[in-house]
């Protein structure tokens, strides 16, 4: 099976991606029966330059006190921060209650707090607390309404294209330690950077097996005011989220350990890589991984928004849910505690421990969407 799956990631290339690692730029935004055919039907990424340079959001956005001066008029009004002590939330970190090897699945800290105070959070960011304000519950529609006018309320070509209004508008403001893990959702992503630089790291949904999907537990930050400091602590009773395990930046000290434990990422081909720029759109594929860091402007923050556009739940989406239901034996997992059977697998019948632990992410969920939840992203399954 090895060289089939190793085949399929050569040909998906050969057919429609092409062989270098470059993500296709397009200099003015396409027509949207271009967008539709060349990109969304293909399932390929691609960057739309000078897609955004009439919004006033990308002048206006750049100093503090604008953004102060339409976010602050009211003392109550709060915004979603998320606070960890390194820019990784929804990421992989030392288990406190397992040996000091093995992890679990992060969530930040998510305090409510006016705007100038995010913002200041942000700016005066250090190693031991970092502050990202994002919250994918379509935030900029809500928390961030006053800012509405500096920006479209939908992307016209691509809402032409998919034949809908965005799903959800969220709102990104972090610095250089905000970092994204690995993960893919279950959206048409029309990304636009307003200030700053993005830097994706690009997989497509073939390359499923490379990600080694596990399941980790669930544990979340809190920060103490008093102390100062975070503690991290694992959900009890505990829960199962299916998350990707690969850290695409080893520190030297771990890299060897971590191309021997992921040889198919480390080794397979090159991830697509790609910097968005302010006044840019990334068209980010449904079902693909993405990897996210950043480059803060002159003020010491990187300001985006995203479009989430529903997904077609059509074939392509069941071929890639039979491709990650094939086992794949470089990605076997070994047995958690209390979890008898193997997670690598998702063939539901396997395991009724795993179906219970999924639900979240079970197909029903993704095709309703989670407009209920607090967060529309759901855990990779
Ligand atoms: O900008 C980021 O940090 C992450 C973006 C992302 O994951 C998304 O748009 O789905």
């Amino acid at each position: 099976m090895q060289e089939e799956i190793e085949t399929l990631w050569e040909e998906v290339r050969e057919l429609s991606l092409g062989s270098s690692s470059q993500v296709e730029r397009l200099h003015s935004p396409p027509s949207p029966l271009r967008f539709l055919r060349e990109f969304v039907s293909a399932n390929k990424p691609c960057i739309i330059s000078n897609a955004t340079l009439h919004w006033p959001a990308i002048s206006s956005w750049s100093t503090d006190s604008y953004l102060n001066r339409a976010l602050s008029s009211d003392d109550h009004h709060l915004v979603s921060v998320h606070l960890t002590p390194n820019g990784r939330a929804d990421a992989l970190a030392p288990n406190p209650n397992g040996d000091p090897s093995s992890l679990c699945f992060a969530s930040a800290h998510v305090e409510s707090m006016p705007f100038h105070l995010a913002l200041l959070h942000i700016s005066n960011s250090k190693k031991g607390f970092v502050a990202y304000a994002q919250q994918q519950n379509d935030c900029f529609r809500t928390e961030y309404s006053a800012l509405a006018a500096d920006c479209e309320a939908h992307i016209p070509w691509a809402t032409e294209a998919l034949g809908c209004l965005p799903e959800a508008v969220n709102l990104w403001i972090g610095n250089h330690f905000s970092e994204t893990s690995f993960h893919k959702d279950h959206y048409e992503n029309l990304y636009a950077v307003v200030s700053g630089e993005k830097h994706f790291l690009l997989l497509p949904p073939t390359d499923v097996h490379r990600m080694y999907i596990r399941q980790y537990a669930q544990a979340h930050y809190s920060f103490s005011q008093a102390t100062g400091e975070f503690t991290l602590e694992v959900e009890n009773p505990v829960r199962y989220v299916p998350w990707c395990s690969v850290n695409p930046y080893p520190s030297p000290e771990t890299r060897d350990r971590e191309i021997s434990e992921f040889p198919l990422y480390f080794n397979g081909p090159k991830p697509f890589e790609c910097t968005v720029k302010a006044g840019e759109i990334l068209y980010l594929p449904s079902m693909w991984f993405h990897h996210v860091r950043q480059s803060p402007d002159s003020q010491g923050r990187t300001i985006a928004i995203n479009y989430w556009y529903d997904m077609q739940f059509d074939i392509k989406y069941a071929y890639f849910n039979f491709l990650q239901s094939i086992h794949y034996l470089s990605t076997h997992v070994p047995t958690l505690p209390g979890m008898e059977c193997d997670y690598s697998s998702s063939d539901a019948s396997e395991c009724n421990l795993r179906d219970q632990l999924c639900t979240d992410s079970s197909v029903a969920n993704e095709v309703e969407g989670s407009k209920d939840d607090e967060n529309y992203r759901t855990p990779v399954s």
